[in-house]
C-alpha cells in the first residue's frame, strides 16, 4: 500500500493546488508525512522515539508500515532521553517525535540536556496553525514552540512548506552531528503533513546528506605546541572526558595513553574506554593526581564543576578559587571551549580522532615515559586506596549497603563487559561510579553534565535497541520514580533490561523527620516500598534481594533469560550521605551532616 503516491489519496485540505474531477489527467502527489519519512529514511535513521497524538499519529504510523522502529514510549521526556543517548551511542542524530505544546515541553527537556552533554539529537514537534499561534488566538494546543527551543538548542528550524521537508531535516542533521554535537528542534506545523505536491518534483527536494559530521584536522603547530608542553611535564595527567568515548576513536586513545605512559583519569561516561583496571589509570587516586599535576592533557572533557573548573582545592589552590599552578592541553571540536574556566596553554582544536591520530604521529617512534617517581607515587596511592576499598567491599553488613550490593554489581560487569550500565541517583551514582570497573568503551550511561535524574528508563529503552546488549541499570529509588512507568515499555518492547533499584526509603537516606510530627520528611518514600510489582504488573519479572547472594544470584538470572526483570534492591536507609559526594554544593544553610 503506497498512500502517498496513489492519485487523489492525498489528506484534503493541503496547500498545494489539485486538479479536481480529471483522474487521468491528476498528477501523482505525495504529501507531508511521506515526505518526512523519506527524508528520514533517506538519510538512514531507522529508529524513532515518539508518543503519538494529534498531529503526529499518522507520522508514528505510517512510519512503522514504511519499516522506521518507532518506539512508543509513556512520557516524552523519556522518549527524548532516549533519543539524546541514541545520539551518544550511535553518532546519528537520536529522533524524539512529540505533538505540540504539552508533548513539545516534555520532551524539551531531553533537547536542552542533548545540547548541554553534547548529544546529537532532533527533537520532532508538531505544532498548531501558525496564523492563529501568531495572532494568540488561542488554537488547540498553542504555542510558538520555535522561540521557545531556542535558547536550549543548538539550534531550531520550522518548515512551512512541503517542498522544504528535505532541507530541513538535513539542516536538522547537520546541525546536530557536525561539530560539537547537540540538540536541534525541528518544528513541524500540522497543516504541512497534509500538503500534497507532484510526487517527482517533491523527491527531487530530498536531501541525502553527504558527511554530516567532517573531520576537523588539527593545526600542525597546535599539534607540536601540545607535545612539546607535554614532554617538559614532570607529572603529566590525561583526562578523558565523554566526548572522547562519543569519537569512537578508541583504538587509537588507547595506544595514544600506552605511547606516553601517562596516568590518566576517565570521567564518568568514558569509564573503560580504556579499562577501569588497566595499570595507567588513576581513578583510585584522583584526589592525588589532580593537585599533584603539573601538565594536564584533556581529551573530550570541559572544565566544568565536574572538574573543580581546573582550579581551587582539588587542584592544589590555596583557595576554592585559586590556581592550583597546572598547564592545560585542551583536545576538543570547540575552539570556543578554551579558557572558560582557566588558561589554557595548548588547545588542539579538531574533532578527536583526528588529533589523537595527529598527536600520535607526531611523537614519533620514541617517546620518553613521565619520571618514575611520578608514575610510582601515583601507584602507591592507587594500591593504598585500592586496598582500602577491598576492605570495606569484604563486609556483608546486615541489612545490605551500597558497597555490598555494588560489589555484586562489579562482579556482573566484569563477568559480562559488554552489558550497558546505565546509573542515576545520588549514592546510587556515586558509589556505583567508584566501585563498578568498566572494561569498554561506551558501556556506562548516567546522569551527565547536568546530573539529572530521569534519564534511567529512557536510556535503558534506547541502548537495548541500538546495542542490542544487556543492559543494567543501577537507580537510586528516587531516581527510578522519575521515569519508572517506562517499565512498561520495557516490558511492551521484551527488551533485555535488568533494573536494579537501590531501595534506601528515600533521596539520600530513608531517616528524614519532620519536626513537627505531621507529615512525612520531603527526602523519604513509603518504607519498604515494593518496586518489582512494578515490573510484574506488566509481565515482566519481579525479585526482592535483601542479601549481596539474593542480588547475585537475581541479576545472573535475568542475564540468561534476557526477560525485563526489576531487582528491589533492599539497601540500610542509613547508608547514604546527603547529596552523595557533591554536599559542597548544599548552600551553607541547608549543609547537612551525614
Ligand atoms: P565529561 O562530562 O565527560 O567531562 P564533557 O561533556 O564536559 O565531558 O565534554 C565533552 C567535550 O567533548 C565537549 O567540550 C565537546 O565539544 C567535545 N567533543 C564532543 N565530541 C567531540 C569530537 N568528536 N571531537 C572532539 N571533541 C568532541
Ligand atoms: C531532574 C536533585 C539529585 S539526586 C536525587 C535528586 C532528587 C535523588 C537521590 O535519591 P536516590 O539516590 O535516587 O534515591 P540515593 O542512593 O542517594 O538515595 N530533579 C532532577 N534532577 C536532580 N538532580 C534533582 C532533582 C536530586
Ligand atoms: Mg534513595
Amino acid at each position: 500500500m503506497d498512500l502517498a503516491t496513489k492519485p487523489g489519496t492525498a489528506t484534503p485540505g493541503g496547500d498545494a493546488p489539485k486538479t479536481a474531477g480529471d483522474v487521468s489527467r491528476q498528477p501523482q502527489e505525495i504529501d507531508g508525512f511521506q515526505l518526512v519519512i523519506d527524508a528520514l529514511k533517506l538519510n538512514g535513521i531507522d529508529t524513532i522515539y515518539a508518543l503519538p497524538g494529534i498531529p503526529i499519529t499518522d507520522l508514528t504510523r505510517r512510519s512503522q508500515a514504511e519499516g522506521i522502529r518507532v518506539l512508543a514510549f509513556r512520557h516524552e521526556q523519556n522518549a527524548g532521553y532516549a533519543a539524546s543517548i541514541a545520539g551518544f551511542l550511535t553518532q546519528k542524530p537520536g529522533i524524539c517525535l512529540t505533538v505540540s505544546a504539552p508533548g513539545f515541553l516534555n520532551g524539551l527537556n531531553a533537547l536542552a540536556h542533548a545540547t548541554v552533554n553534547c548529544f546529537p539529537m532532533i527533537l520532532i514537534s508538531g505544532s498548531s496553525e501558525r496564523e492563529i499561534v501568531d495572532l494568540q488566538q488561542g488554537d488547540y494546543e498553542e504555542m510558538d514552540q520555535l522561540a521557545i527551543a531556542k535558547p536550549v538548542a543548538k539550534a531550531a528550524y520550522r518548515v512551512l512548506h512541503a517542498d522544504d521537508i528535505g532541507v530541513g531535516i538535513a539542516r536538522a542533521i547537520r546541525a546536530a552531528v557536525s561539530g560539537r554535537p547537540g540538540g536541534v528542534y525541528l518544528d513541524l506545523p500540522a497543516k504541512l503533513f497534509a500538503q500534497s505536491i507532484d510526487a517527482e518534483a517533491g523527491r527531487k527536494t530530498l536531501i541525502k546528506v553527504v558527511d554530516p559530521a567532517p573531520k576537523q584536522i588539527p593545526a600542525p603547530e597546535a599539534v607540536k605546541r601540545a607535545l612539546d608542553l607535554l614532554k617538559s611535564a614532570k607529572r603529566p595527567l590525561i583526562v578523558l572526558g565523554k566526548g572522547a568515548a562519543y569519537a569512537q576513536a578508541d583504538a587509537d586513545i588507547k595506544t595514544l595513553v600506552e605511547k606516553s605512559g601517562i596516568p590518566y583519569l576517565p570521567m564518568s561516561m568514558a569509564k573503560g574506554l580504556v579499562p577501569d583496571t588497566h595499570e595507567q589509570c588513576a581513578s583510585a587516586a584522583r584526589s592525588f593526581v589532580l593537585p599533584g599535576a603539573d601538565v594536564v592533557m584533556l581529551i573530550g572533557a570541559r572544565l566544568n564543576w565536574l572538574l573543580s573548573h581546573g582550579k581551587g582545592k582539588t587542584w592544589g589552590g590555596k583557595s576554592a578559587k585559586d590556581w592550583g599552578g597546572q598547564k592545560f592541553i585542551q583536545v576538543d571540536i570547540s575552539p570556543q571551549e578554551a579558557d572558560s574556566n582557566v588558561r589554557i596553554d595548548a588547545p588542539v582544536v579538531g574533532d578527536i580522532g583526528s588529533c589523537v591520530s595527529a598527536l600520535l604521529a607526531g611523537m614519533g617512534g620514541s617517546w620518553a615515559k613521565p619520571p618514575a617517581e611520578w608514575l610510582s607515587a601515583v601507584i602507591e596511592k592507587k594500591e593504598s586506596n585500592v586496598a582500602k576499598m577491598a576492605e570495606t567491599l569484604a563486609k556483608n553488613p546486615s541489612p545490605m549497603n551500597f558497597h555490598s550490593a555494588l560489589n555484586v554489581v562489579r562482579d556482573i560487569i566484569k563477568a559480562n563487559p559488554e552489558a550497558i550500565l546505565v546509573n542515576e541517583g545520588a549514592n546510587a551514582l556515586d558509589f556505583t561510579r567508584s566501585i563498578v570497573d568498566m572494561y569498554k568503551p561506551r558501556k556506562r550511561i548516567d546522569v551527565g553534565t547536568w546530573g539529572i535524574m530521569g534519564v534511567g528508563m529512557g536510556y535503558c529503552v534506547a541502548a537495548a535497541v541500538t546495542t542490542k546488549q544487556q543492559v543494567i541499570a543501577v537507580e537510586g529509588d528516587s531516581a527510578f520514580g522519575f521515569s519508572g512507568m517506562e517499565v512498561e515499555t520495557i516490558c511492551r518492547y521484551n527488551l533485555p533490561v535488568c533494573v536494579v533499584v537501590m531501595n534506601n526509603n528515600g533521596v539520600y537516606k530513608g531517616t528524614d523527620v519532620d519536626p513537627t510530627g505531621r507529615d512525612p520528611a520531603p527526602t523519604v518514600f513509603v518504607k519498604g516500598a515494593r518496586y518489582e510489582k512494578l515490573m510484574e504488573a506488566f509481565g515482566g519479572v519481579g525479585v526482592v534481594a535483601a542479601t549481596p547472594a539474593e542480588l547475585r544470584s537475581a541479576i545472573e538470572e535475568a542475564i540468561r533469560s534476557g526477560k525485563p526483570t526489576l531487582i528491589n534492591a533492599v539497601i540500610d536507609e542509613n547508608a547514604g550521605t546527603e547529596s552523595g559526594r557533591i554536599t559542597s554544593l548544599n548552600p551553607a544553610a541547608a549543609k547537612k551532616k551525614s
